[in-house]
């Protein structure tokens, strides 16, 4: 318990000066704990609607439509073993990375890096035939969640990505801009907890995910093809991120 207990307060930690003192950090603040909120909530029958599941992983969505446009927001849960919370929102935040698992981005440029919690992406994303190529411009903010979770959790992470503007990155006729929300949410549990005296190691770790998304096309897309890509491109997106974080983890010491 002693263990945990010191193993939880190194990772605390708190949005950093640099990014509570930026223009952004109202809505910052605002949107990701309504996203937290949103996120913790659960999937009510009835109101969403099971269109992919793959092992523990589950996925859900909701029929909407803004101004003809689909919008269906959606919501997965998944578990996974042998990495920690703070390890897959990591992974998730840092740009570092993002080519090697995101497979719907042709180009990603970073537009200004506010602080070490929060980064603002400009993306161009690949072209779904026959509709015009998409870019997104969204702030990207990472936290540890407090106060502490519930009991039988260790810990809590979540990043927020919020579409946003910038004047480095103008709206051009070239690409349609996504409005997107999306939040991935990671709680790492011990399970099952290391026999007294021992050390926790990867074969102790359970991490349950839950990624939030709603993504305004930003202009006109078939409803048809764009309902097709998102059933194929989400389960592909979280089947490929979480190997992936595991395959970067398994042989590094363990990051709570
Ligand atoms: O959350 C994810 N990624 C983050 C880091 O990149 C970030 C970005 C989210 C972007 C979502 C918007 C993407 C628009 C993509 C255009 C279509 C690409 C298809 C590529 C096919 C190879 O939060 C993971 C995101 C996983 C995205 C799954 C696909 C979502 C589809 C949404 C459709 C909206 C655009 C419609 C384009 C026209 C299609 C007819």
């Amino acid at each position: 318990k002693e263990r945990l207990m010191k193993a939880r307060q190194r990772s605390e930690s708190t949005p950093s000066t640099p990014l509570i003192q930026h223009r952004l950090w109202p809505e910052i603040k605002q949107v990701s704990e309504e996203q937290l909120r949103y996120a913790l909530l659960g999937v009510e029958e009835g109101v969403w609607t099971l269109f992919a599941q793959e092992g523990e992983m589950r996925m859900y969505k909701r029929e909407e439509e803004v101004d003809g446009m689909v919008c269906d927001p959606l919501k997965a849960v998944h578990t996974i073993r042998g990495v920690t919370a703070h390890e897959i929102t990591h992974y998730f935040f840092h740009p570092d990375y993002r080519m090697d698992w995101e497979f719907t981005v042709d180009n990603m440029t970073v537009l200004e890096r506010v602080s070490e919690d929060c980064i603002v992406f400009h993306q161009i994303h690949k072209r779904v035939w026959p509709a015009t190529q998409r870019d997104s411009l969204y702030w990207s903010h990472i936290r540890q969640v407090h106060p502490p979770p519930d009991e039988g959790l260790h810990d809590s992470w979540i990043v927020c990505n919020q579409s946003t503007e910038h004047p480095e990155a103008p709206t051009s006729g070239k690409w349609l801009r996504v409005n997107l929300t999306v939040c991935m949410v990671a709680q790492t549990q011990i399970v099952p907890p290391p026999p007294e005296g021992e050390l926790i190691t990867r074969d102790n770790l359970q991490c349950k995910i839950i990624y939030c998304s709603v993504v305004n096309p930003g202009g006109w897309a078939p409803a048809s093809v764009l309902r097709a890509v998102y059933k194929r491109e989400y389960p592909r997106f979280l089947k490929r991120f979480t190997q992936y974080v595991i395959d970067q983890c398994q042989d590094k010491p363990i990051l709570f």
